[in-house]
């Protein structure tokens, strides 16, 4: 299997609730290799640049209101089956239906705040990462 990589975003709710470290320790205990990660906050102009793909849908508006409202902590992270695994990881993007132990079920309040993002496809986890991070700002191990 291969090496992929994907973004995480440890998203506004997440930084609030003070659960950066909780969240960063199930990511790594599942074998994730964090290769970048800092804290910024967005501007509703680079949380619109950042979910262009839903442009035009009734939540838009709330979701870049909402991932530009506080700090976040992106995190480029690798592993072999990562885009995947890191989805299961997560659960699904509601939490009431996220399956039980899952980072949503357990922390998210709804499914527009639910606490982390991740990449959906390898193609997109790469073009994601690179919305954040120059090539040289993601280390090649650790
Ligand atoms: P995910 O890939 O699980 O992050 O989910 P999507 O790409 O489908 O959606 C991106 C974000 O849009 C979600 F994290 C939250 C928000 N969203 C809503 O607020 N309402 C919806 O019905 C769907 C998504």
């Amino acid at each position: 299997m291969a090496t992929e990589r994907t973004l995480a975003i440890l998203k506004p709710d997440c930084v609030r609730k003070e659960l950066i470290g909780e969240v960063i320790r199930r990511i790594q205990e599942a074998g994730f290799a964090v290769r970048a990660l800092k804290m910024t906050t967005l501007t509703k102009r680079e949380a619109e640049g950042f979910y262009a793909v839903h442009e035009g849908k009734p939540f838009f508006d709330e979701l870049t209101d909402f991932m530009s409202s506080g700090p976040c902590v992106p995190v480029v992270l690798e592993k072999e089956n990562a885009i995947q695994d890191f989805r299961t990881l997560i659960g699904a993007t509601d939490p009431a239906e996220a399956d039980d132990g899952t980072i949503r079920s357990d922390f998210a309040d709804s499914v527009g705040q639910n606490i982390v993002h991740g990449s959906d496809s390898v193609e997109n986890g790469l073009k994601e990462a690179g919305y954040f991070f120059p090539e040289h700002e993601i280390v090649a191990n650790s």
